[in-house]
């Protein structure tokens, strides 16, 4: 049995000592409704019994792999199906990738994250992002990778080159999965987190809100992460970076108040979680980005870049930060 399920089979399996409370949907739409000042002062409370309030993680992304992805992922540049403008890239040089974290280092950034747009790796990629892995673990960063989905042996593989934690988003909510991508299953995504927990590797897990998702479509991607358990170690929460020529290019705005109330429901309902504050900063303004602190996310992209897509300055990010008086958590 893989060491990650969902909460529900959890409490079968193990009735003697379930880590956590179950949560069920229902229960996650009542806390979004709980009023806006009620809802952000209860996050910020449990924020604090678990995290100093003033620091934050910072992670640097890269895509190291770029373009010509063949799922259909609807809300994805670098997807195949979609005419983005993306262009196929090659895997990077270890060189390159190692130049461009040792400014991520030297700028402030504690973990510097690699993603790839494949389905899955093949076993000479694991081999290649393994070389990579270790390069840049040896400048003493923690390492995170986001391949796709893994075949057997691959997680463990990952974590012997120096990998510290593998992202691997639910995404939507599981009712919703196969109307956002067609070419995989939320069961695909299940089992491998459950072969990434089994090897030991810190798993990193969250969503896209924006996505013209009802509420209570919402809540069931939050339910489908504070359930797993255990729970991820870390959370992104992020908002649709609307792309032209993807499906969703014309989604629905959503208000800035429910992109905070998921921020807070997801601090709630993860208390131990960090929970980062991911794609979507550059359509927001710095009063709403304070507002998600307070509600409890504790981490952010810090670059000028997503994987395809722009996120706010590095030195706009520095200003924000000192006026908030937030400072960067160092690798323990
Ligand atoms: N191909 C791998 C996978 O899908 O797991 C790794 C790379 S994929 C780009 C990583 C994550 O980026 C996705 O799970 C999704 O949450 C996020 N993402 C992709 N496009 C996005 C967009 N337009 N807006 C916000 N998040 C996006
Ligand atoms: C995550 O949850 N968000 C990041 C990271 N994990 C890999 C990716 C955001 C991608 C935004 C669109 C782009 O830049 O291509
Ligand atoms: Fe490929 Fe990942 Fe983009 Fe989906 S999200 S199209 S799997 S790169």
């Amino acid at each position: 049995m893989s060491a990650i399920t969902l909460r529900r089979q959890a409490l079968v399996r193990l009735k003697s000592h379930p880590t956590a409370a179950y949560w069920s949907k229902c229960a996650i739409e009542a806390l979004f409704e709980t009023p806006f000042m009620d809802l952000v002062f209860q996050a910020a409370e449990i924020n604090r019994q678990h995290f100093s309030a003033n620091q934050i993680q910072l992670s640097t992304l890269l895509s190291i792999k770029t373009g010509g992805c063949p799922e259909d992922c609807a809300y994805c540049p670098q997807s195949a199906h979609h005419a983005t403008g993306v262009e196929k890239q090659q895997i990077m040089d270890v060189d390159d990738i190692v130049a461009k974290a040792k400014i991520a280092k030297s700028r402030g950034a504690s973990r510097f994250c690699m993603g790839a747009a494949w389905r899955g790796p093949k076993p000479s990629d694991i081999e290649q992002v393994s070389k990579i892995i270790a390069a840049v673990k040896a400048l003493g960063l923690e390492t995170c990778g986001t391949f796709g989905l893994l075949q057997e042996g691959m997680a463990e593989n990952l974590k012997t080159a120096g990998l510290d934690y593998y992202n691997h988003n639910l995404d939507t909510d599981p009712e919703r999965y196969q109307d956002i991508i067609h070419t995989r299953a939320h069961e695909d995504r299940m089992d491998t987190l459950g072969k990434v927990r089994d090897a030991g590797l810190k798993v990193c897990c969250g969503g896209i809100v924006g996505m013209n998702e009802s509420r209570a479509e919402r809540a069931g991607l939050i339910a489908s992460l504070a359930n797993l358990d255990p729970q991820p170690e870390s959370v992104p929460i992020n908002q649709l970076v609307k792309v032209a020529g993807t499906p969703l290019a014309d989604a629905e705005d959503l208000d800035w108040t429910e992109f905070v109330r998921t921020i807070a429901v997801a601090r709630i309902t993860m208390p131990a979680s960090f929970v980062r504050l991911s794609a979507g900063r550059g359509g927001m303004n710095e009063a709403t980005q304070a507002l998600c602190f307070l509600a409890g996310a504790n981490s952010i992209f810090y670059g000028d870049q997503l994987l395809t897509t722009a996120n706010p300055e590095m030195d706009a990010d520095k200003l924000l930060m000192n006026k908030l008086d937030l400072s960067p958590l160092s690798v323990a």
